[in-house]
């Protein structure tokens, strides 16, 4: 077998959890109070932006309370010393892989701490509340939401994360269920390019038998454990 070269690494709440990050569709979820399709969707943006714009003031709080754990640092740690293409392409709205010192990190589904003017078109870090709807800094428009990918909405940077897959050579999945798409099917595209996959989760995702192996556990060992084998072998060649 050739070599591994070039990685792609999904990421999903589960990396996050440790860090106190709710995920998404554990029995106590981030929805168990809301019902998706009122806070997940443009649609209900536009009927109820109060109720929207208060659960991800919410959620801005809780990212910016929280603190890298040991998974993000080891992904970061990879990130630092792997000589071929790595990409983090992470479902995450939280930037813990940044503050690890992570550097080849993309946000298929937009940032947290970001807003979007809906006017002017023009996204901007965000740390502030947006529920009581202040003005874009550049346009002045009362038109700005949270720069997040919503249900029916395109992903960010699927050309990239596209063309990333196609050149994989080992394809691994972290603390993600596999529920939701396009990124659900990003093991069976790496795959058919003839990547590697593996899965590291605290238990097996929807799509888990697409992967070669699944690692069970919380991310803050076996993510740290699968970073220091990856290390060790490119010492040893
Ligand atoms: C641990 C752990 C620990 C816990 N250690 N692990 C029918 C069929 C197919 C698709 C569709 C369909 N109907 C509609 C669609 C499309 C739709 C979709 O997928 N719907 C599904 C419900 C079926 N998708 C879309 O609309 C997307 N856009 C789209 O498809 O555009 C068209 C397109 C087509 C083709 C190419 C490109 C585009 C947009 C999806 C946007 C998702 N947005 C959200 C909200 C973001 C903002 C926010 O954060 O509020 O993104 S939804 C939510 O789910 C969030 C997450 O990123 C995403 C994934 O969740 P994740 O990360 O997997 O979390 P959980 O909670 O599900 O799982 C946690 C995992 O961690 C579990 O496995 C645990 O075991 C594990 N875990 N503790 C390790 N300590």
């Amino acid at each position: 077998m050739q070599p591994i070269r070039n990685i792609v690494i999904l990421t999903g709440a589960g990396i996050s959890a440790e860090s106190g990050l709710q995920t998404f569709r554990a029995a106590d979820g981030l929805w168990e109070d809301h019902r998706v399709e009122d806070v997940a969707t443009p649609e209900a943006f536009a009927r109820d932006p109060d109720l929207v714009q208060a659960f991800y003031d919410m959620r801005r709080e809780g990212i910016l309370a929280a603190q890298p754990n040991p998974a993000h640092a080891a992904l970061a740690r990879l990130d630092a010393q792997w000589p071929g293409e790595l990409l983090i392409v992470t479902q995450n709205i939280d930037d813990l892989h940044e503050r690890a010192g992570a550097r080849r990190v993309l946000h298929m589904h937009g940032e947290g701490l970001a807003a979007w003017c809906t006017a002017c078109d023009s996204r901007m870090p965000w740390t502030g509340t947006l529920r009581d709807d202040p003005p874009c800094p550049i346009c002045h428009a009362h038109a700005l939401r949270p720069d997040i990918v919503w249900f029916g909405e395109m992903p960010y940077r699927m050309d990239e994360i596209f063309a990333a897959l196609r050149e994989a050579d080992l394809f691994v999945s972290i603390g993600t269920s596999g529920a939701v798409y396009p990124a659900a099917g990003f093991v069976q595209q790496a795959r058919e390019c003839g990547a590697e996959a593996l899965e590291l989760n605290l238990e097996r995702s929807q799509g888990s038998g697409w992967f070669h192996e699944s690692r069970l556990g919380p991310a803050s060992a076996i993510v740290p454990e699968w970073v220091e084998e990856m290390l060790e072998g490119l010492r040893s060649r």
